[in-house]
């Protein structure tokens, strides 16, 4: 297992004017990316969850929406403060379930050019503090294309972010077809000094040719990260030093894809449309 601190660019995390700003300033001063790869060589695998709390398992007719009393609808095409280019709806054409169990967020270029994808949070619907949190998703590929499942303060907006804290369960940009990254963002250590690692296929495969399984161990003072059961990164309350630790308290999930962003930078000609992140599953079990 190897450690490490990387810098690197903030999540949005947005949907009020004032985080907007103050969102949008800290990834204005952070344009660069200085982290490393993490290979996927651990050997012992997380701990064994115990009882499931909560779980959206996406079972539903085709073409159904995501059931809405876990799920809101985040729409908007305000760049979200990394310049991103979709416009996020609540259309049935940019998140539904597939019939076969699963909820299938597409991003689309539309016949006039612009992008269209979807955002959904469970915010006042499910928050939870710690346990293991997982999903079992098949991301989208290709330049510019950001799938993430990541979680918010569930004080969010009313504490601003970073305070609100952030836990960056799953990103992954388009350019880095092998890799995925977890982070955690909050005073003091957001943007390009957001703390993580990365996680790189075992055998360096695309991460979004099969489907995979995204999960922090969260407890107090300690979040591990996981890939299909193999831990890569813990942070502890050590690790922000003087910062303010934020993640004692219960947080809602999120699940997108942005297209384009200064981070995975933007679609160029090699980038297929539509493109689908597939979730199997969201669960929640007691640690
Ligand atoms: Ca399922």
């Amino acid at each position: 297992m190897s450690r490490r601190k990387n810098a690197r660019r903030a999540t949005v995390a947005s949907t009020a004017v004032a985080a907007s700003v103050a969102l949008a300033a800290a990834v204005l001063t952070a344009p660069h990316w200085t982290g490393g790869t993490t290979a996927g060589t651990d050997a012992d695998l997380s701990a064994a969850p115990g009882d499931l709390v909560w779980s959206d398992e996406f079972d539903g007719a085709a073409g159904s929406a995501p059931n809405p009393a876990h799920w809101n609808h985040e729409t908007g095409d305000h760049g979200w403060g990394n310049n991103e280019l979709q416009n996020y709806t609540d259309n049935r054409a940019n998140s539904a379930l597939d019939g076969n169990g699963n909820l299938v967020i597409t991003a689309r270029q539309e016949t006039n050019g612009t992008y269209t994808s979807a955002r959904l949070t469970t915010q006042n619907k499910i928050e939870h503090a710690y346990g293991h949190i997982e999903a079992r998703i098949k991301i989208p590929r290709g330049q510019g294309i950001w799938p993430a499942f990541w979680m918010l303060g569930s004080d969010f907006p009313d504490t601003p972010w970073p305070h609100s804290g952030e836990i960056d369960i799953m990103e992954n940009v388009g350019h880095e077809p092998h890799m995925v990254h977890g982070t955690v963002h909050g005073p003091g250590y957001s943007g390009a000094n957001g703390i993580g690692a990365s996680y790189t296929h075992p055998q360096g495969w695309s991460f979004a040719d099969t489907f995979h399984t995204f999960a922090i161990d969260w407890s107090p003072g300690s979040i591990t990260w996981s890939v299909d059961g193999h831990p890569y990164n813990t942070i502890t309350t050590n690790d922000v030093g003087t910062n303010p630790w934020v993640y004692d308290q219960p947080f809602f999930m999120i699940l997108n894809v942005a297209v384009g962003g200064q981070w995975p930078g933007y679609p160029d000609h090699t980038t297929q449309f539509p493109q689908q992140m597939t979730i199997d599953y969201v669960r929640v079990y007691e640690n």
